[in-house]
């Protein structure tokens, strides 16, 4: 998987560092995904976000999930990491005396609701409590610099992780700007935002990684750049950089927050 993506040359090639894995809100050794596609849990609607409804995981990808909310249409569906607050076991709701909702767009006379709630619960399968993980803690602080490499969810398209750089910092915003997509894609962010990544994190998850794009060349180092007064944006033909990154599996950790994460556990430790 990924074999035509190789973060090491690419970081090479770009004169670049990545983000640091303290950066983040992501636990270090990612969580385990043991859901599994047609389970059934409670999860925050993202249209309407007082809301929490039901909803069927329609796929799994690395540590993420596919949701649909049930009594939706096809038009609607989003991912949620194993460990986001937006996801709980069936019952839980019902636990805090709260009522499950029709997500938005219900597809139904809103009178049809409690027993096409009954319905689609019963003998479902369910989510069992032990898959969902606990959110990671906010940083402390935005560590973020200009120029510092990661993986990001494309918000246009959300089941994307690329190849990003951190474009701008202010305060505890972040810019996320898409390599080689020339702009078009990139968005300003909170450095706590569930949706971003340190390099390593979908050869670690098996989620997959997108190649950067090929619209505009890819430059070195932004921080350099921004800092000389002279323009030494040379572009990196990217054919080069296939070629390098093909020629051999790599090995060897591509960051210090990798090399921690790898020596730490293996892939099937389960954080607490
Ligand atoms: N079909 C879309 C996909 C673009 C994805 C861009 N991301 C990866 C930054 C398009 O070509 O517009």
């Amino acid at each position: 998987q990924n074999d035509d993506f190789q973060w090491t040359s690419y970081l090479q090639e770009t004169d670049s560092v990545c983000a640091p894995s303290e950066c983040f809100r992501q636990s270090e050794i990612p969580p385990s995904n043991d859901f599994k596609v047609g389970m059934k849990l409670e999860a925050r609607d993202p249209r309407n976000i007082s809301s929490v409804c039901v909803a069927t995981i329609i796929g799994v990808t690395g540590a993420r999930l596919r949701l649909r909310l049930d009594g939706s249409d096809n038009k609607n569906d989003f991912w949620r990491l194993v460990d986001s607050k937006d996801i709980q076991p069936i019952g839980t709701c019902e636990k805090q005396g709260d009522l499950l909702q029709p997500p938005l767009g219900y597809q139904m006379n809103t009178s049809s609701w409690p027993m096409f709630l009954i319905r689609t619960l019963s003998g479902c399968e369910m989510a069992p409590a032990t898959f969902f993980k606990k959110e990671p803690p906010v940083p402390p602080l935005n560590y973020f610099k200009v120029g510092m490499k990661l993986e990001a969810i494309d918000k246009k398209n959300p089941y994307l992780i690329c190849p990003a750089t951190i474009g701008d910092v202010k305060g505890d915003e972040i810019y996320i700007t898409f390599d080689g997509w020339g702009g078009v894609f990139d968005y300003w962010c909170k450095y706590y935002c569930r949706d971003i990544f340190p390099v390593g994190w979908c050869r670690l998850t098996g989620d997959v990684l997108q190649p950067p794009g090929t619209h505009v060349p890819i430059t070195k180092n932004i921080a350099k750049t921004q800092s000389s007064t002279s323009k030494e944006t040379e572009p990196i033909k990217k054919n080069i950089a296939k070629t390098q990154s093909s020629s051999s599996k790599e090995t060897q950790p591509i960051t210090k927050n990798i090399a921690k994460t790898q020596s730490t556990s293996s892939k099937e430790t389960q954080p607490i």
